[in-house]
């Protein structure tokens, strides 16, 4: 259990000033088809590896999170059954003999119900952890995120998830827009594109923290205890 109301986490670009009764955990799109071997993203080609390296750090810092009794929120990215809320631009983006809506390895790509759009195992929420189902990249187009964190007095978040450049940064911009302060474990957070990775975590640490903080598990770990 916590002792302390606000604690100090070694981050970058500067220490970051951690209030746990006010900070949510929240994890985007640990699903099986961007992380399992033989879902969607391998079959497009990926080195699912580069984004499995973060689930045990993404393991312990949960289990750590849940005994703090502090706040998860997860996120799963994909559509309506009919699809009417997918966007034919994002349909066919891409170019890709299977898109989204189509049959794949696990189901019906990215479509909601279906197996390979399911969170994987090894952090399956919880009962009571709200699980935000998001049709676009950004956590909070199109979702009662906002509404979720303001009501239950949110004001800081630590992000993890897949994938580093696309729904993890764009979710940290939308939050630090609308007045969340993000922090953002790097070992917690992956792309099947290492050098992408380390693009978008300098993205958001940039200029005195133009989105955010970026940490280590360790150091969150650290002030959980
Ligand atoms: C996520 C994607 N979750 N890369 N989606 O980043 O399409």
């Amino acid at each position: 259990m916590l002792v302390s109301s606000s604690v100090e986490i070694a981050a970058e670009p500067y220490p970051y000033d951690f209030s746990p009764e006010k900070c949510a955990l929240l994890i985007i799109d640990m699903q099986r088809d961007f992380l399992e071997p033989g879902g969607f993203g391998e079959m497009l080609g990926n080195d699912v590896a580069q984004l499995r390296r973060t689930i045990e750090p993404n393991k312990k810092l949960l289990a750590a999170w849940r005994k703090a009794g502090l706040q998860v929120i997860h996120t799963r990215e994909g559509h309506r059954p009919d699809l009417a809320d997918l966007p034919p631009a994002k349909k066919i983006r891409g170019r890709s003999a299977t898109c989204i809506g189509d049959p794949g390895p696990m189901g019906r790509i990215l479509v909601r119900g279906e197996e390979g759009h399911d969170i994987i195992k090894e952090l399956y929420p919880a009962p009571g952890e709200p699980v935000i189902d998001k049709p676009g990249k950004g956590a909070f187009f199109a979702t009662d995120l906002h509404a979720i964190l303001q009501n239950r007095g949110i004001t800081q978040l630590v992000v993890t998830g897949v994938t580093t450049e696309v729904c993890v940064n764009t979710t940290v911009r939308e939050a630090n827009d609308r007045g969340y302060d993000c922090l953002v474990p790097a070992d917690c957070v992956g792309s099947y594109f290492p050098e992408f990775h380390e693009m978008g975590l300098k993205m958001i640490k940039a200029q005195g923290g133009i989105f955010g903080w970026v940490t280590h598990s360790k150091d969150v770990l650290a002030a959980l205890i």
